[in-house]
């Protein structure tokens, strides 16, 4: 049987996700994060990065969700949300799977991370600090997430989908970031994305994930 070892609201949901849309039988491990947001330190005896996801299957442990996505479904997908091999839409799909964790997702952490600088710091050094982070977050976070907003809306194009004309693992994989970018900007500009976040959210699959995983901040 294989274990989703798996953090409330996190992007760990998309393995849920992946897992309902295929039918696979599967178990939920939950771990509830901190008043710090962190994992809890059970899930790094699991994996030594105590980060989720993690699955564990057959002897197997795998983090990474690009990874574990692609071991999901080269086991279990039978050629399914997997366009033919000698498509463009093949590499298209596999250039989400490894660009949603490896350059949508890094311009979000970090304006988040902007954000928290002066919340943290002495009260009468926030005033600066605030002002200083705003500066950064203008010249070198918002640019870049211009650029990736624009990228997605481009590729979402006419089909509704992120890779061809149907649903494929990019869009599974694609959802935390347009989640994330969507509850922080809105999509007044992108209304590809939005639509897109309201066809998601209404598969059974994606709803019966939900039951599984618990409270998700972006459903
Ligand atoms: N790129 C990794 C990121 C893993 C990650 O940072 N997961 C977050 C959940 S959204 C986490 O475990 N955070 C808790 C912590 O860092 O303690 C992946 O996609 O699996």
């Amino acid at each position: 049987m294989l274990t989703v070892h798996h953090l409330n609201n996190s992007r760990s949901q998309r393995v849920l996700w992946l897992l309902e849309e295929l039918g696979v039988s599967y178990e939920v491990k939950r771990y509830e994060r901190g008043k710090d947001m962190q994992a809890p330190p059970e899930l790094k005896k699991v994996h030594p990065l105590g980060k989720s996801p993690v699955i564990t299957v057959d002897g197997l442990t795998i983090a990474e969700t690009g990874a574990i996505v692609e071991y999901i479904l080269a086991k279990y997908g039978k050629g399914r949300l997997m366009p033919p091999e000698d498509s463009e839409d093949y590499w298209t799909v596999r250039h989400f799977l490894h660009y949603a964790e490896g350059s949508a997702m890094p311009p979000l952490f970090l304006m988040l991370v902007l954000q928290m600088i002066p919340d943290r710091a002495p009260f009468f050094a926030r005033p600066i600090l605030k002002t200083s982070m705003e500066k950064v977050d203008e010249m070198l976070v918002r640019p870049q997430l211009t650029l990736h907003l624009d990228h997605w809306e481009r590729a979402i194009g006419s089909s509704g989908w992120f890779a061809g004309p149907e649903m494929t693992a990019a869009d599974i994989m694609m959802s935390f970031p347009v989640e994330a970018a969507g509850q922080r900007f809105g999509y007044e500009n992108h209304p590809s994305l939005r639509d897109f976040l309201q066809r998601i959210h209404a598969r059974t699959a994606y709803r019966q994930a939900l039951k599984r995983g618990g409270p998700y901040a972006y459903a």
